[in-house]
């Protein structure tokens, strides 16, 4: 791809942001070099995650929060990713039709990615989804993702502000002190609350936060806010959208940003460094020893972790 491409991104053009996209997904060199160099491009939008148990009404809650953007003529990109199973095809079309409302606004720009082939972390074409909304001039980016193992973490690391979506009596509260993610939300959002129970939630959340005192970390002074909305019907989203600004304005009155910043750039050269390993350990690996070595530990002459070591001795001699 051309700078004139690049030009066209960072002018808004959704035709060819979505090729770049196509070609993040696919994993082609080519759109990894349009990536590197549209990255000096990037940095300016807020970035949101949306994090919480499947079913909670997450991609609902996305699509309301999509109009309260607009409503404040802030543009707005979604990353949608999808953990489940690339054959099922997951529930990506569902998240589509569930923000297909603005599909027809051109300062809203939404993509699903499926989290095929990257174990553990956070998809690294999904992070590249977000760059592209980035440097395409979108304010806000929204990253919807289901709460569930390291994903979740990630997204938390990854964004500005966090939000962790719940349902009333689903006992989630008590999972979520296990999973640590009271330290990790800046906002609970207590989502359904149509339905009985959620003022509970909230209060037991509450008292949580209260029990637990300072964050651990103690570079914020501040308790998340629980908030209780009714997306399907977007009652209590645009509180919710306040509320992100207003952590927003937190982080920056604070000096917190930077810090954000540092976090959530280490967690990407991580990954970079991650991926960057794996290929150069593919590209180098001596398969006849490996296929040997495999042999060896089903006939337990090995151990797996001196298997490794013989095998990356030979890299460092390659
Ligand atoms: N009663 C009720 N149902 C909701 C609410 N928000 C979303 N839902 C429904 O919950 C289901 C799951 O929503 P979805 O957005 O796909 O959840 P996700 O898996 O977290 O993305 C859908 O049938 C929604 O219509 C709400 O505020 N109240
Ligand atoms: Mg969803």
């Amino acid at each position: 791809m051309t700078t004139e491409t690049i030009d066209r991104i960072i002018s808004g053009d959704v035709r060819s942001a979505a090729r770049l996209m196509r070609g993040i997904e696919e994993d082609t060199p080519d759109a990894l070099k349009t990536l590197e160099t549209l990255y000096r491009h990037t940095g300016r939008a807020y970035i949101v995650g949306i994090t919480g148990a499947p079913g909670g009404g997450k991609s609902t809650l996305v699509d309301a929060l999509i109009g309260a953007f607009r409503r404040r003529e802030m543009k707005v990109g979604v990353v949608a990713i999808d953990p489940t199973s690339p054959l099922t095809g997951g529930a990506i079309l569902g998240d589509r039709v569930r923000m297909q409302q603005h599909c027809t606004d051109p300062a809203v720009f939404i993509r699903s990615v499926a989290t095929r082939g990257w174990l553990g972390g956070l998809a690294r074409a999904a992070v590249g989804m977000m760059h592209v909304m980035d440097a395409m001039g979108k304010d806000v980016v929204l990253v919807e993702t289901v709460g569930i193992g390291q994903q979740e973490v990630d997204v938390t690391r990854l964004a500005h502000t966090s939000l962790y979506v719940l349902t009333p009596g689903s006992g989630d509260s008590i999972q979520m002190m296990k999973a640590g993610i009271l330290e990790m939300a800046d906002i609970f959002v207590i989502n359904k609350a149509d339905q009985e129970g959620a003022y509970r939630v909230k209060m037991e959340l509450e008292a949580m936060m209260a029990m637990q005192g300072e964050h651990p970390e103690a570079h914020e002074q501040r308790q998340p806010p629980v908030l209780l909305t009714e997306a399907v019907y977007g009652k209590g989203v645009d509180d919710l959208c306040q509320e992100i600004l207003k952590h927003r304005d937190y982080l920056l009155s604070y000096g917190l940003m930077q810090k954000r910043e540092h976090e959530r750039v280490r967690l990407e050269l991580a990954e970079a460094l991650e991926a960057a390993l794996k290929a150069l350990i593919d590209s180098r690996t001596d398969h006849e020893l490996y296929e040997s070595l495999v042999d060896d530990l089903v006939q337990r002459r090995i151990g797996p972790q001196s298997a490794a070591s013989q095998l990356i001795g030979r890299l460092s001699r390659t």
